[in-house]
């Protein structure tokens, strides 16, 4: 019978009609998690997972999942649909243009160079075969079509998926709340390592900071001008023609130099390398790419060419262990000679310049690991290339640094790859368009599994206005991965270019990121253990209200912060969190020059924020005061937390941390007391000290730390 049915599939399949699989075949991966196939023949056909982490065997299903998929085959493709409940809502899909909620929406992820995008552009920089729903009554669930190969995510009704190639199944993962679906995902599929606490910090970027004496120039105005600022990046302009692990002979002689001054400063360096390597007869790591047979080929075998930054390049296979290695090795010399603190990895889809598609072909080939399939077609690799070379960056950096946490940025990536690399929303313009959409992009991104990204603060194509300039940085500076960033021939783009009333609240917008440092760095420990967004929509903060579905002019950070953008609301009285000041008190964390260009922050009632001082960098002093911030609820209880280690390296792995309880209960004398209790080994500085500041408390009410 079944034999029947699946010769008819394939007959009727072959005349482009839809033929379904009648017995679908579900194992479990745990709790709430059910791995879905079209059928046994398909799973037995299936290449490996490679959006899981490790290789997850199913068991047999005991209880049936609520939600079930339906295989169909059509014209040799293969879609997979599953129904939603009314009124629920859809997220995550990735890195995608538009707005928070993503039904009646279509994207297709095929990692593509997408200069200047706009909000319904099919394919971005990078791929998440992933949809969070969350049903009205706020329970959630997240469906995952296992394979990197070109699919169609269509959410115009139901949710659809669509692709050619082999085989794959969906996993689909049902939980009571949207965290718990998170924290299922990035139990599946990896945990965004706890970056090194300075990553937290400003960056300030530019097509190029060049020669190196325009960098130092940029890190003395800083400084002279008190903006606090961690990180300057590094552009293809300190290479010799464009040549990565190269420096312009005459810009960048000494690099050592520019790093020593750098560091006397308190700026870190990121520096960007992309993959492309010019094929030049003679070049040292040409001939090393050659010798070691680490190019991707043609199906003749030959080197696959393509036209980059450099010229004619040839491209390294990153889905081979050899190739990674190699490629980390040469990574790891070149951030030492470079005193780069991280790595920018660019054009990673990768692109490729004046070809159809702006990437390699689809039949050429990779060595792949067996771990990750085998030998097999671009077709397969693609979305993974840029995931595989910020591995191959990640694990070169972690092995010539063991105790430094390696800080890597991507411009492509996939899903999983938050175990390597942040992310940032690649070349936005600086138009009305993107500075509405940022913050959706940011959230969706969180909602699939990438918690560190951000976008290029001020818009990277186009001039912008000071106005917009601070309504950007204002947003950029609350989101987990903050950079300023802007084309080669744009206007200036520092927090200065424009005058000194916009310095004046830019300097505002970056003491407030640097204030909420030690919750931020919390929120930060908190997404590598379990998941949660840093980011996080404002409905997170109550599921029922679904009005809250679509707000994308409030948003919170963790769970106890929400910010507020008066300039993104849609009209008066649009739905709102905040509004109800009763249970989130307003709180001014740096006194003076309001505007309305800059967001307001506001604390949960019954939390506890820890704050610390303005610094100018993340290193410049040890946190030898907490300010917890208080917010009682109309109980006047308040709970909260503070992660602290020494901002980088592993001895927090090893028991070196502290984590910090607050508990605060209001007496009849209004009087706020905060207990304290922490576990762990890391030792804070001596004599450190703890003050307490109310948010929404009674009038009169006083707030003190008891020992
Ligand atoms: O390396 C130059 C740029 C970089 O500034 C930008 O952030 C990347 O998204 N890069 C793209 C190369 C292409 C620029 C058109």
């Amino acid at each position: 019978m079944r034999a029947l049915l699946r010769t008819l599939q394939a007959a009727l399949a072959l005349f482009g009609a839809t033929a379904a699989h009648a017995d679908p075949l579900a194992e479990s991966l745990g709790e709430g998690v059910v791995r879905w196939w079209a059928d046994a023949a398909s799973r037995d056909a299936a290449p490996v997972s490679v959006m899981l982490a490790e290789p997850r065997a199913g068991r047999p299903l005991e209880r049936g999942g609520a939600i079930v998929p339906r295989f169909l085959l059509q014209g040799g493709g293969r879609i997979v649909r599953l129904d939603v409940p009314r009124g629920t809502t859809l997220h995550g899909t990735g890195e995608v243009g538009g707005p928070l909620v993503r039904n009646g929406r279509q994207v297709t992820c095929w990692n593509t160079d997408a200069y200047a995008y706009g909000a319904t552009s099919a394919s971005l920089y990078q791929s998440h075969p992933w949809v969070l729903g969350v049903r009205p009554d706020g329970t959630a669930f997240g469906v995952l079509a296992d394979t990197p190969e070109r699919l169609t995510i269509d959410l115009t009704r139901g949710i659809e998926f669509r692709a050619q190639g082999a085989p794959f199944p969906v996993i689909v993962i049902d939980e009571a709340t949207p965290l718990e679906v998170l924290a299922t995902l990035a139990d599946l599929t990896g945990h965004m390592p706890l970056p090194p606490r300075w990553a937290l910090g400003f960056q300030q970027c530019r097509y190029s900071y060049a020669p190196a004496a325009e960098v130092e120039r940029i890190a003395r105005e800083f400084r002279a001008r008190a903006l606090p600022c961690d990180v300057l990046w590094m552009d293809i302009d300190y290479m010799d023609r464009r040549k990565p692990f190269t420096f312009d002979p005459r810009g960048f002689a000494n690099p050592a130099a520019l790093a020593d001054t750098l560091r006397s400063r308190g700026f870190r360096s990121v520096w960007i390398l992309d993959p492309g390597i010019k094929q030049e007869p003679g070049d040292l790591v040409y001939e090393q790419g050659n010798a070691g047979g680490h190019w991707v080929k043609m199906a003749d075998g030959t080197p696959y060419t393509g036209r980059v930054w450099p010229g004619t390049c040839v491209f390294p296979d990153f889905t081979r262990r050899a190739t990674r290695e190699w490629w980390g090795a040469l990574t790891a010399r070149f951030a030492e000679r470079a005193g780069a603190d991280g790595i920018w990895n660019d054009m990673n889809e990768p692109a490729v310049f004046d070809v159809e598609g702006k990437t390699m072909p689809i039949t050429a080939k990779h060595e792949a690991d067996a771990e990750l399939g085998g030998t097999g077609f671009h077709a397969r690799y693609h979305n993974l290339y840029g995931q595989q070379m910020a591995r191959a960056t990640f694990e070169g950096l972690r092995a010539a640094r063991p105790e430094k946490r390696p800080f890597v940025l991507s411009r492509a990536n996939a899903l999983g790859g938050q175990r390597y690399a942040a992310a940032w929303t690649g070349d936005n313009r600086a138009n009305d368009e993107h500075l509405h959409m940022t913050l959706a992009m940011a959230l969706n991104l969180g909602l699939s599994g990438q918690p560190f990204s951000g976008p290029d603060i001020g818009g990277y194509a186009g001039p912008c206005t000071g106005d917009d300039y601070l309504r950007w940085l204002g947003l950029g500076a609350l989101l987990p991965f903050a950079r300023a960033h802007t084309e080669t021939g744009n206007i200036r783009k520092e927090p200065w270019s424009f005058g000194p009333q916009v310095e004046a609240l830019a300097r505002r917008a970056l003491e407030t990121r640097y204030r909420l440092l030690p919750y931020l760095y919390t929120c930060f420990e908190e997404a590598s253990r379990t998941g949660a967004p840093i980011a996080r929509p404002a409905f997170f903060a109550d599921l029922a209200r679904t009005e809250l579905r679509n707000v994308e002019h409030e948003f919170l950070i963790g769970a106890d912060v929400a910010a507020r953008l008066a300039w993104a609301e849609p009209m008066p009285d649009s739905p709102s969190l905040v509004a109800d000041r009763g249970r989130w008190p307003r709180v001014t964390v740096v006194p003076g020059g309001e505007s309305e260009l800059l967001p307001t922050l506001h604390v949960r009632a019954g939390a506890i924020v820890p704050l610390g001082p303005v610094l100018q960098y993340s290193d410049e002093k040890p946190l030898d005061e907490v300010e917890l911030l208080v917010a009682p609820d109309a109980e006047g209880h308040a709970e909260g937390v503070l992660y602290e280690d020494a901002g980088d390296g592993y001895g927090y792995q090893r028991g070196e941390y502290r984590r910090w309880t607050f508990t605060a209960v209001t007496g009849a004398d209004k009087q706020v007391r905060v207990s304290v209790q922490s576990v762990g080994t890391w030792a804070p500085p001596a004599g450190r000290t703890w003050r307490v500041t109310l948010a929404g408390a009674p009038k009169g009410a006083t707030g003190e730390v008891t020992p």
